[in-house]
Parts: structure tokens; sequence; C-alpha cells
């Protein structure tokens, strides 16, 4: 985890970067991390993997770093409340915040993994809330050469729009889920250097490309949401209080784990997991696997 003194404590967005949030659905290169705390992050992401080369009760590494890793990964838990990331956030979102999923979208060098055009609340049964942003942390240089986000401005402004369900091997999201259609020319480039940070609405049109770059391309993205994205909706879900308080009680509140991989963390990992499943799953003409290697759950 990274020292508080290396990180930015004040990072509230500006009058300037919430308007252009809000006119284009996505903000990037915000300053999160010193070049030190990147490179022990990604030290301590490597040693991990290092260290459970083999996976963790069946599963590898890598789907515990794509789906939920909080739960059962301290260090995941506790970026999610990095103050710097926060600040931001609660720019936008207001001051009572969760952090729904945790996330690393790694891309290996030479890696033709893609992530098609899509809007990242389709299935997360949240409806077509305003209230879900993500914070996506370069941990490594994301160039356009190594397949950074690329972002429709202002598409945000639709509502959720049809996907075709593509189930492609090459797509890291989970149903291969596509939006048709899109006009190339109309979209913009999110480059990151390493330790800078996009937030983007969980409405705005995003795909990514693959790493044509020597190295890999290590990408955290946090999603955060407020109490009220719950209010009215059925079903059950989950997500960790990082700031102020949840005056709803919607959501499943979870604190972080007790430790690395432990039995009560896991067990609570696998009940997300299946509640969140049968809500990704809806609608699919084939079993939506939370855990399929090389996919998310976005
Ligand atoms: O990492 C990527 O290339 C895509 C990430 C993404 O789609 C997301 O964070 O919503």
């Amino acid at each position: 985890m990274p020292k508080d003194s290396a990180m930015n404590t004040s990072g509230s967005l500006t009058a300037a970067q919430l308007n252009q949030y809000n006119a284009d659905g996505y903000i990037s290169g915000l300053d999160v991390f010193d070049s030190q705390t990147v490179s022990d992050l990604r030290q301590a992401i490597e040693t991990l993997e290092a260290e459970h080369s083999e996976g963790v009760a069946g599963s590898s590494l890598a789907q515990y770093f794509r789906v939920n890793g909080h739960v059962v990964i301290p260090l995941l838990s506790q970026l999610a409340s990095t103050p710097a990331i926060l600040d931001a956030v609660q720019s936008v979102l207001g001051d009572n915040l969760l952090a729904w999923a945790v996330e690393l979208f790694i891309k290996e060098p030479g890696s033709e993994k893609t992530v098609s055009w899509h809007q990242d609340i389709t299935y997360w049964g949240m409806g077509e809330t305003n209230d879900e942003v993500t914070a996506w942390v370069a941990l490594s240089d994301v160039s356009v050469e190594a397949g950074c986000m690329r972002f429709i401005p202002g598409s945000h402004n639709s509502g959720i729009v049809d996907h075709t369900d593509t189930f492609s091997e090459s797509n890291l999201l989970s149903r291969g889920q596509e939006i048709q259609g899109i006009n190339e020319s109309d979209a913009r480039h999110g480059p990151l250097r390493p330790g800078e940070m996009s937030l983007h609405h969980g409405r705005c049109f995003h795909a990514s490309g693959p790493n044509r770059s020597a190295d890999r391309r290590i990408g955290l993205a946090i999603r955060y949401v407020t109490p009220e994205v719950r209010k009215g909706l059925s079903g059950r879900d989950y997500a960790m209080l990082v700031r102020g308080i949840d005056d709803v009680q919607g959501w499943i509140n979870i604190a972080g784990p007790q430790g690395l991989f432990t039995p009560s963390d896991m067990a609570l990992y696998k009940t997300i997991l299946r509640d969140q499943q049968a809500v990704l799953s809806e609608g699919a003409e084939q079993t939506v696997a939370l855990y399929d290697s090389g996919n998310t759950n976005t």
C-alpha cells in the first residue's frame, strides 16, 4: 500500500475539469501517484503474481485480479480508498461513496486482446444511473501504442443503447458485447502516463485496442457508486463504503478482506460471484462466466 505522503491528498476536480467531465462523460490525465508509488504498486502486483503462479482455490490469480479482487486481496481493497482518487470521484458523485468493484486490466506486450465499444453499466443491474463512475489508473505507460482507452465524447447523454453479444475470444469483455455502427473518427484517445488516471461515466461509450508496446499495459479500474444507486432495485448486490455514509442501506455493505485469501473472505467472494453472475447473464444466449480466463465482468 502506498504511503499517505506519496499521495496527492487534494485531488478534487477544478470547476473546469468537472465541466469537461460533465460535457464529455470522461476526463483523462489526472495525477494520482508519483513514480515511486507506481513502481512500488507494480512490484506488489508482480510479487503476488509470482507467489500465486499456481492460482488460488482452483482459479488463476489473473481471475481474482479481474473480478472483485478487493474482496480477497487487501492491496486492491486499500487502493479503493486512495485519497486522491476519492477526492476526484467525490467531485463528481458527492460525499457518499462505495466501491462496487476493483479490477486490474492487464494486457501483456504484443497482446491482441481488445475491448469492444460498450457502456459499462449495460449488464450491471444498476438501471441507467448517472451515479456510477470508473476511476482507471495507469500503473504502466498506457500509450496509444499500448492500447489505451478511446472514448466517444458526449455519448453518456444517450440512454443504454443496444449491444450485440459476440463472445469473441479476443475480446476482454464477458459477453464480447459491442455497440455497432460507431464512427471511429468521433473517438478520442485517452493515453495515460504511469500514475495518471481517467474517470469515465457508466454510459460513456469506450473501447481499447491491442498492446503493441514492449511493456505490459497495467490498468487499475475502480467502480464507484453512491448509496442512491440501489434505491428501487431488486436483487442483491454488494459494495464497500469508502467515504461518507450509506444512508440508504440498499447495498449489502462489505468490509475489506481480513487478510490475503482468508477462508471467510473466499466464502463471501463466492456468494458475491453467484449473485452478480445471475444479473450479468440476464438475456444472454449462453452462460456468462465472470471467471472465464481473459474476460472481465464489464
Ligand atoms: O482496460 C481497458 O482497456 C478497458 C477498460 C474498461 O472498459 C473499463 O474500465 O470500463
